[in-house]
C-alpha cells in the first residue's frame, strides 16, 4: 500500500502509453562521467528513477550509444560535455544552475544535462526526472535554469530529546541515541527530497536552542549527518543558544563585546569546523520569547550578530539572525521588529543575513508583509516561511501554503518605486544584497509519510520550488506536485488542484477573515479562543489582537492608534491607512471598524464577517465532496486517509466558525442573518 514515504520522488512506470513510447525511444542509456559522491548520487537517482519510469532497466554505460544516451556532468567531470559547444549557456546558469537539451555528440543524438558543478548536474538530474514524472514531452527540450537566491534553507524546530516544536509528524528524524554509529536510511532519503528541490542548507535543531548542540558529543553525531547530506549539496547549519559560553560553564557572561566571549566563540566555531569542514553557519533566535541575547548585556542585535559573524568568517560561514522579536512593553507587537532593527541598518557584517518572517506578527493565516522587507537597504535580508501547520490545523487540515507564499513574494513593497516585489528584494535586485535566501520551517518526523497530513508535503514542495524560482505560480507548482505524488490523470488532477488552490483561503475564512488575527487558543495554537483576555502577557491573548467592542472590531494601526501603518512606504501607508482603500482582506489588521460599516458587497461589516465564516465552512464541505468523488483514482490508503482528515477538518471548521461568530456577537449585539444555518 502507498504510505507517502516516497513523497514526490515516486518513479512509477509512466501510465500514458504515448509518452512511455516517446521516453523509451529517447532514453536508452545513461552516461554520467565523473566519480564524485555527488555525481554518484545523480547516477543512482537517474538510474533508479528512469528505470522505474520507463518500466525497464536503463543501463549505465561509459560510451555513447548510437542514439538515446542521456549524458550528465560538468566540463570538468566529463570529456563528453567538455567537448560540446554550449555557447554561453553554461556560464549563464552559474554555479548551481543547469541546462538540459538535445545535442549531437560525435554525430550521435544525445540528451545532455550539463552544469558547472557536480551539484548543478544533480539538480538537473532531478529536474529531468520531474519532466518525465509530469509527462512532459522531451521534444524541443531547451531548459536553462538557475536558482534566484543563494541560501535555500529548511529549518527544523527539533529538540534534542526528539520532540519537535510545532511538529505534528512524530519524533525528530535525528536518532541522537544511535548516531553516529547507526545511519538511518531515512537520512539519505531526506537529503534526496530536499536536493530534488534545490534546497542547499538545513538547520537541524530548534531555534529555541539547547546549548548542548555545540558539545563534542553532539558535534560528532552531527558530523555523521553532514557527511550524508554533503553529496546532495546540503550544508549543515545549527541553531545556537546565545548564552552558550555560560551554559558550558566556561564564562559568567555572554556579552558580545567581552573579549573572552569573542575568544570562546572563535574556539567553539573552530571546533565545529574541525568536525564539519563545510559547516554553513549559525541560526540565532536572540532576545525573543525568553531566549537570551545581546540585549541582556546591554548590547544590540548588530553587536550580537557581528561577534558570531567574525567567528565564522574565516571559514566562510554565515549568521542567519532572526528578526522575530517583540517586546511586551511596546504597545503594538506589530511594530516591534521594525522599531528594533531599523536603526541597525548598515551595522551588520557582510556575512550576516537577517531572517524575517513573512508577516509582522507570526505566520497567521493572512498577514500583510513585514515592513522590514524594503526598509533595510544595507542589511542582507531573507525570508522565513512556515510550512509546518502551526496555525493551519496541524496534521489534520488540508491547507496548501503555495498561495500564501506567492501572495507574499509577489507583494510590491514600493521600496524603490513600483515593482519592488518581495521576491525581487530577496533576490538582491531591489537593494544590493550580497547574500540572499529563503528559509522554510518544515516539520518532518518519524511518521511514515514524513509530514503527518499528506498534503503538508505539497507546501514543502512549493517552498523549495519557490526558493529556487519565486516567479513560479502556486498553481503550476501544485499541479507538478499532484502529478508526481499521485498520478497524471486529469480526472484526478483538476479537482485536486481546485481543492488545493482554495484550501488556504478556506482556512482564513473559517478562522480569521477580513484581517483578523491570532484568535488561537494559547499554547497549542490549534482551536479558537477569541474570548481569551488574560495571560501573563497581554500580547498572548486573542483580545489583544481583535479589539472587539460594542463600537466595532479591529486593531487601529493608523495615526489615531499605534500608527504601525506608517512603517510602510508610500503609497502603501496611505493605501492601508485609509479605510476606503485598504484591501478588505487586511482591513481589521489596520482599522477598528464599526459593525455597521458598509462593505464592498453591500453588507454591513457584521454581516460580512458572518458570511465569510460561513463560507469558510462551505468551502471545506465543498473540498470534502470533491475529494470523496475521487475514490478509485488513487490508492485506497491515501484516499481514505485524506477523506478521514477532511471529516475532522469540517468538524473543526464549524467549531471555529461558531466560536468566533457567537463570541463576536456578544459585542456586536446583532443577529446572525436568517439564511445561515444555526450554530451547532
Ligand atoms: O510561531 C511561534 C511559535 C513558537 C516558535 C516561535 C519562533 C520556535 O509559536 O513555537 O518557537 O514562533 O518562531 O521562534
Amino acid at each position: 500500500a502507498e504510505d507517502g514515504y516516497e513523497m514526490w520522488l515516486r518513479y512509477h512506470t509512466v501510465a500514458d502509453n504515448n509518452r512511455l513510447k516517446e521516453y523509451r525511444g529517447q532514453i536508452k542509456q545513461l552516461v554520467v562521467e565523473g566519480e564524485s559522491p555527488t555525481l554518484a548520487a545523480a547516477r543512482q537517482e537517474l538510474q533508479s528513477g528512469l528505470s522505474g519510469l520507463l518500466g525497464l532497466t536503463v543501463p549505465v554505460q561509459t560510451g555513447l550509444a548510437r542514439q538515446g544516451s542521456v549524458v550528465v556532468g560538468t566540463p570538468a567531470s566529463s570529456p563528453l560535455i567538455a567537448g560540446l559547444d554550449l555557447g554561453d549557456a553554461l556560464q549563464a546558469v552559474g554555479p548551481e544552475g543547469f541546462i538540459i537539451r538535445h545535442t549531437r555528440i560525435n554525430k550521435r543524438d544525445a540528451l545532455v544535462i550539463a552544469a558547472n558543478t557536480d551539484v548543478g548536474a544533480l539538480y538537473g538530474s532531478f529536474h529531468f526526472l520531474r519532466l518525465l514524472q509530469t509527462h512532459t514531452s522531451l521534444k524541443d527540450l531547451a531548459i536553462e535554469s538557475a536558482p534566484r537566491v543563494h541560501h535555500r534553507v529548511v529549518n527544523h524546530w527539533d529538540n534534542l530529546n526528539r520532540l519537535v516544536e510545532r511538529g505534528y509528524a512524530g519524533l525528530s528524524l535525528w536518532e541522537w541515541g544511535n548516531l553516529p554509529q547507526h545511519k538511518s536510511p531515512r537520512y539519505t532519503d531526506y537529503a534526496r527530497i530536499n536536493a530534488s528541490l534545490g534546497i542547499n542548507g538545513t538547520v537541524i535543531n530548534n531555534v529555541n536552542a539547547d546549548p548542548r548542540i555545540l558539545s563534542d558529543q553532539f558535534l560528532e553525531k552531527i558530523a555523521a549527518l553532514a557527511d550524508i547530506f554533503r553529496p546532495y549539496g546540503i550544508r549543515m547549519y545549527l541553531s545556537i543558544n546565545y548564552d552558550s559560553p555560560r551554559a558550558f560553564g566556561d564564562l559568567d557572561t555572554a556579552d558580545p563585546l567581552d573579549p573572552r566571549v569573542q575568544a570562546w566563540w572563535k574556539a567553539r566555531t573552530e571546533k565545529v569546523y574541525s568536525y564539519i569542514p563545510d559547516f554553513g553557519g549559525y541560526l540565532v533566535k536572540a532576545d525573543s520569547e525568553g531566549q537570551p541575547g545581546p540585549q541582556g548585556y546591554g548590547r544590540d542585535h548588530a553587536d550580537g550578530a557581528n561577534m558570531l559573524a567574525d567567528a565564522l568568517a574565516p571559514f566562510g560561514g554565515v549568521v542567519f539572525w532572526r528578526a522575530f522579536v517583540y517586546d511586551p512593553a511596546i504597545a503594538d507587537r506589530f511594530r516591534g521588529a521594525w522599531d528594533e532593527f531599523l536603526p541597525l541598518d548598515g551595522k551588520f557584517r557582510e556575512n550576516v543575513i537577517l531572517q524575517v518572517k513573512n508577516g509582522p506578527i507570526d505566520f497567521q493565516p493572512r498577514e500583510p508583509f513585514s515592513p522590514l522587507f524594503g526598509a533595510l537597504p544595507k542589511t542582507n535580508t531573507m525570508m522565513e516561511f512556515q510550512i509546518t501547520q502551526e496555525y493551519f490545523g496541524f496534521d489534520k487540515h488540508l491547507a496548501y501554503q503555495g498561495p500564501l507564499f506567492t501572495e507574499s513574494l509577489n507583494t510590491d513593497t514600493f521600496a524603490k518605486g513600483e515593482g519592488s516585489t518581495i521576491g525581487k528584494l530577496l533576490e538582491g535586485k531591489v537593494f544590493e544584497y550580497t547574500r540572499t535566501g529563503m528559509a522554510g520551517v518544515i516539520n518532518p518526523g518519524t511518521d511514515r509519510n514524513w509530514t503527518g497530513h499528506p498534503f503538508v508535503q505539497s507546501s514543502w514542495y512549493a517552498f523549495g520550488r519557490l526558493a529556487w524560482d519565486h516567479s513560479l505560480s502556486a498553481e503550476a507548482i501544485a499541479e507538478e506536485w499532484i502529478r508526481m505524488t499521485f498520478n497524471n490523470n486529469p480526472a484526478f488532477i483538476d479537482p485536486v488542484l481546485a481543492i488545493m488552490m482554495q484550501s488556504r483561503e478556506a482556512g482564513v475564512n473559517y478562522r480569521s477573515p477580513l484581517g483578523l488575527t491570532h484568535l488561537f487558543a494559547q499554547g497549542h495554537h490549534y482551536g479558537p479562543a477569541p474570548w481569551y483576555e488574560k495571560a501573563e502577557r497581554a500580547d498572548w491573548t486573542a483580545a489583544y489582537y481583535h479589539r472587539a467592542a460594542k463600537d466595532g472590531i479591529g486593531f487601529d494601526r493608523t495615526a489615531s492608534g499605534s500608527n504601525a501603518v506608517a512603517q510602510y512606504p508610500e503609497p502603501l501607508a496611505k493605501l492601508y491607512g485609509n479605510l476606503d482603500t485598504v484591501p478588505e482582506e487586511l482591513m481589521l489588521w489596520f482599522h477598528h471598524v464599526s459593525w455597521d460599516h458598509r462593505m464592498q458587497s453591500g453588507r454591513t461589516l457584521w454581516d460580512e464577517l458572518v458570511h465569510l465564516y460561513y463560507s469558510g465552512v462551505d468551502q471545506v464541505r465543498h473540498m470534502q465532496k470533491e475529494w470523496d468523488k475521487l475514490e478509485g483514482l488513487i490508492d485506497q490508503t491515501r484516499f481514505e486517509q485524506v477523506k478521514a482528515l477532511l471529516v475532522i477538518q469540517e468538524r473543526d471548521a464549524v467549531i471555529w466558525r461558531d466560536s468566533c461568530v457567537l463570541y463576536f456577537q456578544t459585542w456586536s449585539g446583532k443577529a446572525i442573518p436568517a439564511n445561515y444555518e444555526k450554530p451547532a
